[in-house]
């Protein structure tokens, strides 16, 4: 009898023991913008990892303030023990890793870094990240090869670059092709620049719309942006204002949000789009996240992603494949 009961007591550890193991981690991403094929891309790719690896992926369209504090007390309402986060705003930094901190989620950002009460980088929370200024360097040196490609002049050339400085990785990739651009020799007091109300593709139609207004009697027009939906918001303004096709060169950044419009049968004033890697993105993301969580594995700090090809009319569909991102 005795030790039957040590048998069972023993089982009894055992299954104690095996329970929280057996039960799939859940773990969220929440994401500023579910519309971009950006975040989408990261979501599925978050999602495969945690196929891999046996965990779920919650994953949250967080376009607010009050949604993103929504969203983490469910998270933890329904067991996640921590999340990735794209903010849709840096401020909400301190606020968010205050509530995360109360319910005791681990949280790891991806792309737009927290800003804390004084606007400084929240250094301390993990972030995921493109290599901004690099891209954006690279942006204005492929916009310069190809308007010299078509031989325009430069004296009756100007660039509209649509900003959003309040996001530091969109200043960082603008301030980035400014700076490439000057370097390759464009002329400085040919370089504009408007303010975006929200980061679409209306609200960089309207600035577009208000920087060519302000600058009649050019020619020909560099459109410059963060990302793509920016890129694609300056080129519909300059075909409202009566500009072909060939006389406007758009360079995008995100790639996989361009994918329509470098699909159209005629080309546009798009040009094309840089392609970073948004599924390394959100694999490494959430896999940091799940190794601490799991393993008690402290993520590093930053982790920048670099490399970004171009993509254009004529290679999309092949560099998509390439990355594992083509339909
Ligand atoms: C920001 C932009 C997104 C994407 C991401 C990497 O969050 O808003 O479109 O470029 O950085």
């Amino acid at each position: 009898m005795k030790t039957l009961l040590k048998h069972l007591a023993a089982a009894c550890v055992v299954a104690l023991a095996a329970g929280p193991l057996q039960a799939a981690e859940k773990l969220g991403y929440l994401v500023k913008q579910p519309e971009e094929p950006w975040f989408q891309t990261e979501w599925a790719f978050a999602e495969k990892a945690g196929k891999e690896a046996g965990f779920e992926v919650l994953k949250i369209a967080v376009p607010d303030g009050e949604k993103t504090l929504n969203a983490i007390d469910s998270l933890a309402a329904n067991g996640a023990k921590g999340f990735v986060i794209c903010t849709p705003d840096p401020k909400l930094g301190p606020a968010i890793m205050a509530k995360a901190k109360s319910l005791g989620l681990k949280v790891v950002t991806v792309d737009d870094q927290f800003v804390n009460a004084k606007g400084q980088p929240m250094t301390d929370v993990p972030l995921v990240m493109m290599a901004a200024s690099k891209v954006g360097e690279r942006q204005g040196t492929e916009l310069y090869k190809e308007m010299q490609r078509r031989k325009w002049k430069p004296e009756e050339t100007a660039a509209m670059v649509i900003t959003a400085n309040e996001l530091d990785t969109a200043r960082r990739r603008t301030d980035g092709a400014m700076a490439a651009l000057k370097a390759a020799g464009f002329p400085a007091k040919q370089i504009f620049t408007v303010p975006t109300k929200s980061n679409d593709i209306p609200g960089a139609l309207d600035a577009g719309n208000s920087l060519l207004v302000q600058h009649p009697g050019v020619k020909n027009w560099l459109v410059v942006g963060m990302n793509d939906n920016t890129v694609l918001g300056g080129v519909r303004a300059t075909e409202g204002n009566g500009f072909k096709a060939e006389n406007v060169i758009g360079i995008g950044i995100n790639g996989v949000d361009a994918v329509n419009e470098l699909s159209k049968s005629k080309a546009t004033g798009f040009y094309g789009s840089l392609l970073p890697s948004p599924d390394v993105h959100g694999r490494t993301s959430i896999t940091m996240l799940h190794d601490w969580v799991v393993k008690g594995q402290e993520p590093k700090k930053f982790v920048e992603v670099t490399d970004a090809v171009l993509i254009t009319r004529d290679n999309f569909r092949e560099e998509l494949k390439k990355k594992g991102l083509g339909s």
